[in-house]
């Protein structure tokens, strides 16, 4: 288990768990901060998948051999111990995905189709990733229902004074970010799905953001569909999960047709199995779900409260560092609170491309431009960002090298 990141000590182990920061880029220690877009994996989780792929691998719930049994147990049990992170007390609950885009499709494809008609409202906001956009257009698309949008206010958090306006009798389903990828602010779930519900709507959370962070009890959050990826908390790409609450999933028709999501097959019909397997047609990734699952139990050695308490000194500390750039400006939230470790800024008139560019040769990997989400840049006025977002393993030599380097861009652009 790692130390505990309060005291420098911890910290300084804890880095030594990711071999990849110990990485030159451009002749310089790498710092990354490229968090949100994806994350560095620990020793556990590596080692978790190689265990897997050199005692255990064989294809899951097919085998009556020994190493099936082994992968199949892997794999269920990777599902209990995330579902425990989560504080899903039933693990069926819990489909396995690529991540948080084919969460969201699954949900806009089945629970969409089978309960959408012409008219019918999908409430989303301004603010959202493509992923929790794109697939409700085309669902809007197919049905004939409308979209609205919540606006954001001047501090990029959701206007929510217009909730229970937007919310009508033909609102079905609402589907928001639990936490912005561009801006980092934090919504209040609980808030509006209490709204949400009461006008008899469904609310789906994008958690791509909110899961790596936050400790998140999906119950206690309120929402009846969370759906977050691995690759951005510290586990493999191409694993991730949807939770819904089983009657819903119950009611719901199949995403993908294929082999082990059935019951029985006849050539002109079929009926399919229990949750979860209705939802994990083919062969799946196991060896990520593993992977997953010595992530998540990374992040409970450290604590979520620890991981949220250590990104926000983090937040707090750069800003204080980037408001002494005087042509700087910073997006999102002023108050800490309701923000994550994600920091989007401009500097100047520099292209934040150039800047991510520049600050490359630094050795500090930042993403710059629209995020995924390009109404939201539009709202804002701006082209694209630079974004540097925290986590676990940053430290405020990482936040002095991020400025230095912005330092550099400025004068390499002769201000
Ligand atoms: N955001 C970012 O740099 P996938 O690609 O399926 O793992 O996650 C999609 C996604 C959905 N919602 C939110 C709020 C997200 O932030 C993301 C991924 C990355 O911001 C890559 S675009």
């Amino acid at each position: 288990m790692p130390a505990t990141l309060t005291a420098p000590p911890g910290l300084e182990r804890l880095r030594a768990d990711f071999p990849i920061l110990a990485e030159q880029v451009h002749g310089h220690p790498v710092v990354y901060l490229d968090n949100a877009a994806s994350t560095q994996k620990p020793l556990a989780v590596l080692e978790a998948m190689e265990r897997f792929y050199r005692t255990q691998n064989a294809n899951v719930h097919r085998g009556i051999h020994e190493l099936s049994n082994r992968a199949t147990e892997a794999y269920e049990q990777a599902r209990r111990t995330v579902a425990s992170f989560f504080g899903i007390a039933d693990a069926a609950e819990l489909i396995w995905t690529r991540g948080t885009t084919e969460a969201l499709n699954l949900v806009a494809y089945t629970w969409g189709q089978a309960n959408l008609r012409e008219g019918d409202e999908i409430l989303l906001s301004v603010l959202e990733h493509h992923s929790n956009l794109v697939p409700w257009q085309l669902l809007a698309q197919r049905t004939g229902a409308r979209l609205r949008f919540l606006d954001i206010d001047e501090q990029g958090r959701l206007d929510l004074s217009r909730l229970d306006e937007l919310l009508t009798e033909r609102t079905r389903l609402v589907a928001l970010a639990h936490v912005s990828n561009a801006l980092g602010t934090i919504h209040p779930i609980r808030r509006i799905a209490d709204a949400v519900h009461a006008a008899g709507a469904v609310l789906v959370v994008d958690g791509a953001q909110s899961a790596p962070h936050l400790p998140v009890r999906v119950e206690e959050l309120g929402c009846d569909f969370f759906a977050f990826s691995g690759h951005k908390m510290l586990g493999p790409m191409g694993i991730g999960g949807l939770w819904g609450r089983r009657a819903l999933l119950e009611a719901m028709p199949p995403f993908h047709g294929g082999g082990d999501m059935i019951d029985f097959v006849e050539l002109e019909r079929s009926t399919y199995a229990a949750l979860p397997h209705k939802f994990e047609a083919g062969t799946p990734y196991a060896a990520g779900a593993v992977g997953l699952a010595a992530a998540v139990e990374y992040l409970d050695g450290i604590g979520m409260d620890a991981v949220a308490a250590h990104e926000h000194e983090l937040l707090d500390y750069a800003l204080a560092q980037l408001g002494e750039l005087p042509e700087l400006t910073v997006y999102g939230p002023r108050a800490l609170e309701e923000r994550s470790g994600v920091i989007s800024f401009t500097l100047a008139d520099i292209h934040p491309h150039d800047l991510a560019t520049i600050l490359d040769t630094q050795g500090v990997a930042i993403r710059a431009g629209h995020h995924c989400a390009q109404p939201l840049m539009r709202r804002l006025g701006v082209g694209a960002t630079a974004r540097a977002s925290f986590y676990v393993y940053n430290t405020h030599t990482d936040v002095d090298r991020l400025v230095e380097a912005l330092h550099h861009a400025r004068r390499v652009f002769g201000y």
